[in-house]
């Protein structure tokens, strides 16, 4: 029989490409959507998927939703990718992020515990929690840095990543954390810096806009790709123990080279259009991430496959033809 997989967060950039994976390994997919009064299934028809998915009603803040989730699918494998994600917005919503990110991990890990304690969990951990904190050898981060997070957001992923080690540790569950380090594509949300960026340099191309507004530019990130990185949240649940990962490419950049790469790759020069603004300079900045995925690598053989410039020319080239179309 299939192996069902609950994949929260199902209309985010992640719930996507994972179910996209799962489904090529004959996994039967649940995917979780929260009440909304329209919801936006742009992101899976952006692969396809619509009609390959079977949909549950939940929210991580609805204790009672998830016990009645998990209670009708009886998963094999539970993929926790749903959270107020945007670290620039966590400072206004700090409740409604803590509440979403820590405590419904809270929740689920409960449901899981009642109604399907054979399950296997992965909970999307990530590279916000180690903020300031550094490897004192290499400057880069890995499984090893103290946590340091600078947002409420990371504040609420550091109690869901201790939660999910706790619960693994507490009732013998197969808990897997993923840290990921920054990851992209196409369907990355608008407000972050690299979808903003390749959503600004296809309008002003195309003649749209003019300008394109920043925050710091010096921050450093390492970029990888989404597709590459749910394979590894696949990977952390078919091992014989559970464990915590750190995944990333070990590469890192500026937004400034971000935003010269993207303006480069359809002829125009970065000088000319981003204007910086402190709207979107935040109250605390991670200026540094750097991750260190040996460990990933050498126990789960995984590896990126998509280079930092690459990256950038396969965001601007779909920003380019979603633009063309929107507008034609
Ligand atoms: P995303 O695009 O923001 O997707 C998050 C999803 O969570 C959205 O579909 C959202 O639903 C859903 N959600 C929000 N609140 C919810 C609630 N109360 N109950 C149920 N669902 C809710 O995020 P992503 O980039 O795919 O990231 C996936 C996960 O990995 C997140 O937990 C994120 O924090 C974490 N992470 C991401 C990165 C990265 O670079 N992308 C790196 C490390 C960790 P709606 O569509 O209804 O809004
Ligand atoms: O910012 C700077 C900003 O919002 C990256 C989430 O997926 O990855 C993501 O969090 C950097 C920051 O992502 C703008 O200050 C400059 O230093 O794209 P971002 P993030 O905050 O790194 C981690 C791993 C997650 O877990 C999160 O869920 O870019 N920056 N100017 C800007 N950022 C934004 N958004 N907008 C600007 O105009």
């Amino acid at each position: 029989m299939a192996k069902k997989a609950l994949v929260t967060g199902i209309l985010g950039q992640d719930g996507p490409y994972l179910a996209q994976h799962l489904l090529s390994q004959g996994y039967k997919v649940y995917g979780m959507i929260r009440r909304y009064s329209n919801p936006n299934f742009e992101n899976l028809e952006y692969l396809n998927l619509m009609n390959e998915i079977e949909y549950v009603d939940g929210d991580l803040t609805d204790e009672a939703s998830l016990m009645g989730a998990i209670k009708f699918i009886r998963p094999d494998e539970v993929y926790n990718l749903a959270a107020q994600s945007f670290v620039g917005g966590s400072w206004e919503q700090a409740k409604l992020t803590t509440e979403v990110n820590a405590l419904g991990v809270l929740h689920l890990l409960n449901a899981i515990k009642y109604f399907a304690p054979t399950s296997r969990f992965y909970q999307a951990s990530t590279s916000e929690m180690f903020g300031l904190g550094l490897n004192k050898h290499d400057g880069m981060q890995d499984e090893g840095t103290p946590f340091h997070p600078r947002s409420p957001y990371g504040v609420s992923k550091v109690y869901a990543y201790w939660m999910t080690v706790n619960y693994r540790e507490s009732y013998k569950m197969f808990a897997a954390n993923g840290i990921l380090f920054n990851h992209e594509s196409p369907i990355r949300g608008i407000q972050f810096v690299t979808r903003k960026i390749s959503d600004g340099v296809a309008r002003i191309k195309l003649g749209f806009a003019k300008e394109l507004h920043l925050g710091n530019m010096d921050s450093m990130r390492d970029w990888g790709f989404a597709g590459d990185y749910v394979k590894a949240m696949h990977l952390m649940l078919q091992q014989d123990e559970p464990d915590d990962y750190v995944v990333a490419t070990g590469e890192n950049h500026s937004v400034r080279e971000y935003a010269e790469l993207a303006f480069k790759h359809v002829g125009l020069n970065w000088k000319d259009y981003v204007k910086t603004d402190p709207r979107f300079q935040r109250p605390a900045e991670v200026p540094n991430l750097k991750g260190n995925s040996e460990k990933a690598r050498k126990k789960l053989g995984w590896e990126p496959t998509v280079s930092f410039p690459d990256l950038v020319a396969m965001m601007v080239d779909a920003d380019l033809k979603r633009v063309e179309k929107r507008n034609r």
